[in-house]
């Protein structure tokens, strides 16, 4: 008998809603759901394997224990006494910061990586935190903490009613958004030029979306910082700062002229590789559009000024009048986020709170470098990492130096992952808890919805039962938590009944809570949900800017109304709210932070280095997820291959031909891959993709492993860091290419 259920997808920012076919416990099927307030029946080639994704028969169905030093299969009791008895005498005897906690890119997709790790982190008690972050966004948390005194408060594009689209280092046709939740970005930009608006990409390679623009620059990598210094330069000599009514909200204004100032669009011209009239034109169009919005992404993170880039996208859009307004930049206000308050100065952010123990970097938003991770775990001396708890991050491939990595993990007292996968890094783990299939999962967008272009909640529960002896995630995680508490036995729901005891308690403490003076134990009560995460769902919802306050707003959300909505409830497009967003101690946008002044020189320096060495970027394709769906038979071959692409300029240079081996040298070594010829890559710049190299022994990857590509974080040496955000450069960083043999 065949059914349709639906499933928010959870492969990427996009957040599609999926009508899913459903036969026995089997999904035969996947389509967009056409009525899905948000996503209206986009769909992508990800999207549409959902059923093979979640059929693999290389996924993991029962736990694994290491036993001789062989991971065999074991049952779930088994397993968590196995992590019962190594994880609390691990930390007696070595401490907690022995314990290394280590986050991976799935967690802003799961309920479970919403709700549970920050718990473990504080059960565990360890400092030692790692997460997708420093390879990915982490730039972006910094230059917001510092600007707005809040990390996570990240403006996102209004793309459905901006004029002007200026997008630097960002791919969305094939990753479909990032730090910018827009299902079918790809016809939202249609839509902009449809509309008469104006798209203008800044990329080394001519992407699809640089295609459907109205201009690309093919800027030289890791050279966005001067090309937006220089959009600010013009701007002030020429008048065209206009706060917009944001000026008694913006301190440092004049102290980022004057920083600015020596970067004219002719004084980087040079180093960018783009011609110094069409900076200039560039900051002029986006001062005259009526809204414009500027938004960066991977390549303009991932790179040697990750923090001064983001820092200053913000400016231009703080400079031009378009933060905070529609069609420009605004903060999206989430369903399960804090109800906004009373603006007012705040605790603003501060960074290197502390600094690791081998390298000295400092801690940003309570992680350091994952980049730093292997160094931590085989520098011998007091404090070292012997154990590490793992959970949907494949580092081994998504990390600079892989192979120390590996060797670290291998040299590990206990490690933990919980994985889906026997893979790369899983394959080292002395417990791997896998989670359920996709299809079994429930799924809300606690992340994601704090970055969507469209106020919105929606909620799927799981599309396939569970089987009574598999924990959900959530359980998983929340057994996890007893383990490194010492309560190994206790019920895990006890684990939600006491986030929900605490929060109830803050609320009705707060007299700017709609609880004020009633009793937690009441409110517990009447929390509706099957389990302890959809309680604490109930409890978010309920107390959050949209809820039904308890019975205060009786028409506000909750969980049963969203219930009531499958297909989900629009709360309608952004609003304007700075004040309820800004945290920083004098209550304004802090426009010219210290941290940011004292990395400026940096970038001055950058302008005297004569470019010539050829520099690698990455890419993404659309049937691509980092490094965990090469597995599928339907995402793979045509042209999602691991290929070096190389300009034929170069290629002529350099005597490669395409198809041919070449090798190429980087900082922490070398690999062979073979040349693709094209001109989509500009010259001067080669580009290999990640999450490739699925070539080790002891992994379960049948598919991937037929064609295992290689891993081009091998090329790092994990020593090349935006020095504010511990981010790992890892576009734009030098090789040398030769023909192979
Ligand atoms: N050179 C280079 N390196 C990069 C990048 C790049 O552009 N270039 N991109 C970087 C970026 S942006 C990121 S985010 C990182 C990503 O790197 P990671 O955070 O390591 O993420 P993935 O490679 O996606 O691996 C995800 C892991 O989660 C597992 N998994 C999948 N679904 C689930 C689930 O539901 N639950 C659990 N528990 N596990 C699950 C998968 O099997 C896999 O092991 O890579 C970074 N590395
Ligand atoms: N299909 C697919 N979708 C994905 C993923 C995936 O692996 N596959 N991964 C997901 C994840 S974890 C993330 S974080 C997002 C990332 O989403 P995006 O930010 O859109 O990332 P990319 O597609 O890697 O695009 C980065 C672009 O930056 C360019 N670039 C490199 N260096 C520079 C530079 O110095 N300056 C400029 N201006 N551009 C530069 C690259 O050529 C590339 O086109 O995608 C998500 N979606
Ligand atoms: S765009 Fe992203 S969320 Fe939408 S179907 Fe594709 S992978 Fe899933
Ligand atoms: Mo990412």
């Amino acid at each position: 008998m065949s059914r349709t259920a639906l499933r928010i997808c959870p492969l990427c920012e996009a957040t599609c809603g999926l009508t899913l076919t459903v036969e026995d416990d089997l999904v035969t099927g996947a389509r967009g759901d056409r009525d899905d307030v948000f996503s209206k029946g986009f769909i992508c080639p990800k999207g549409a394997s959902f059923g093979q994704l979640d059929a693999d028969p290389d996924r993991l169905t029962r736990p694994l224990v290491r036993r001789d030093g062989r991971l065999e299969e074991a049952s779930w009791d088994e397993a968590f006494a196995a992590v019962a008895a190594a994880l609390r005498p691990l930390i007696d005897a070595h401490g907690p910061e022995s314990v290394a906690v280590v986050l991976g890119n799935p967690n802003v997709h799961t309920v479970a990586g919403a709700l549970y790790p920050r718990m473990l982190l504080r059960a565990l008690g360890t400092p030692n935190l790692y997460t997708a972050s420093t390879v990915d966004q982490m730039p972006k948390h910094v230059s917001s903490g510092l600007l707005f005194g809040d990390p996570d408060a990240i403006p996102v594009p209004d793309l459905d009613r901006t004029g002007h689209l200026l997008l630097l280092g960002a791919n969305p046709l094939e990753s479909n958004g990032s730090l910018c939740t827009a299902p079918d970005f790809p016809g939202r930009l249609r839509a902009l030029r449809r509309r008469g608006g104006r798209l203008t990409v800044v990329d080394p390679r001519r992407t699809r979306t640089a295609k459907l623009a109205d201009e690309h620059l093919a800027i030289r990598p890791g050279t966005d910082a001067l090309l937006l210094a220089a959009l600010v330069q013009v701007l002030f000599a020429e008048g065209l700062v206009a706060l917009d009514g944001l000026e008694n909200q913006v301190t440092g204004v004049a102290e980022v002229r004057d920083a600015t100032a020596e970067f004219t669009p002719e004084a980087v011209s040079a180093a960018c590789e783009l011609p110094a009239d069409r900076i200039r034109a560039l900051a002029r169009d986006l001062a005259a559009a009526p809204a414009a919005a500027v938004y960066g992404r991977l390549g303009n993170s991932t790179v040697e000024f990750g923090t001064l880039t983001n820092w200053l996208v913000d400016v231009v859009n703080i400079l031009t009048g378009n933060l905070d307004r529609p069609g420009g930049v605004m903060f999206p206000l989430s369903a399960t986020g804090r109800a906004p308050r009373p603006a007012g100065p705040g605790r603003g952010f501060t960074l290197g709170r502390r600094h690791s123990r081998v390298s000295g970097h400092p801690e940003a938003k309570g992680e350091f470098p994952l980049a730093a991770l292997a160094e931590e775990i085989d520098t011998p001396g007091d404090g070292r990492v012997r154990a590490a708890v793992v959970i949907a991050a494949n580092p081994v491939l998504s990390a600079p130096d892989g192979r120390r990595l590996d060797e670290a993990l291998a040299g590990l007292d206990f490690m933990i992952s919980v994985d889906p996968y026997l893979n790369e890094t899983s394959r080292h783990a002395h417990v791997v808890l896998p989670p359920p299939r996709p299809s079994q999962n429930p799924h809300f967008d606690y992340a994601l919805n704090a970055l969507a272009v469209r106020n919105q909640a929606r909620y799927t529960r799981e599309a396939v039962p569970l089987a009574e002896e598999r924990p959900a995630e959530s359980e998983i995680l929340a057994r996890l938590i007893l383990c490194a508490s010492g309560r190994a036995g206790a019920d895990p729901a006890g684990v939600d009944a006491m986030v929900i005891d605490t929060v109830l308690g803050k609320a009705t403490a707060d007299p700017h809570s709609p609880v004020h003076g009633r009793e937690t134990a009441e409110l517990a009560a009447r929390l509706a949900g099957r389990d302890g995460a959809e309680r604490r769902l109930d409890l978010m919802l309920r107390l959050g800017p949209y809820g039904d306050g308890f019975g205060a707003r009786p028409d506000g959300l909750s969980l049963e109304k969203l219930l009531a909505h499958p297909h989900g409830i629009d709360l309608g497009p952004l609003e304007p709210r700075l004040g309820q967003v800004l945290n920083t101690r004098s209550g304004r946008v802090e426009l010219y932070p210290e941290p940011i002044a004292a990395d400026l020189p940096r970038l001055r320096r950058s302008l005297d280095s004569t470019p010539g060495e050829l520099v690698l970027v990455g890419r993404r394709h659309l049937r691509s997820n980092n490094s965990w769906m090469h597995n599928l038979p339907a995402l793979r071959g045509g042209s999602n291959r691991c290929t070096l692409q190389v300009h034929p300029s170069d290629a002529a240079r350099l005597g490669l031909a395409d198809g041919a081996a070449a090798r190429v040298k980087g900082e922490g070594g070398e690999l062979e891959a073979p040349v693709e010829v094209t001109d989509a890559v500009r010259s001067g710049v080669v580009s290999l993709p990640h999450g490739w190299g699925h070539d080790r022994p002891g992994t379960r990857l049948s598919v991937a492993a037929d064609e295992p590509g290689v891993n081009v974080n091998q090329l790092l040496d994990g020593t090349r860091l935006d020095p504010l955000s511990g981010t790992a450069v890892l576009n734009g960083f030098p090789v040398r290419v030769e023909p192979a043999g």
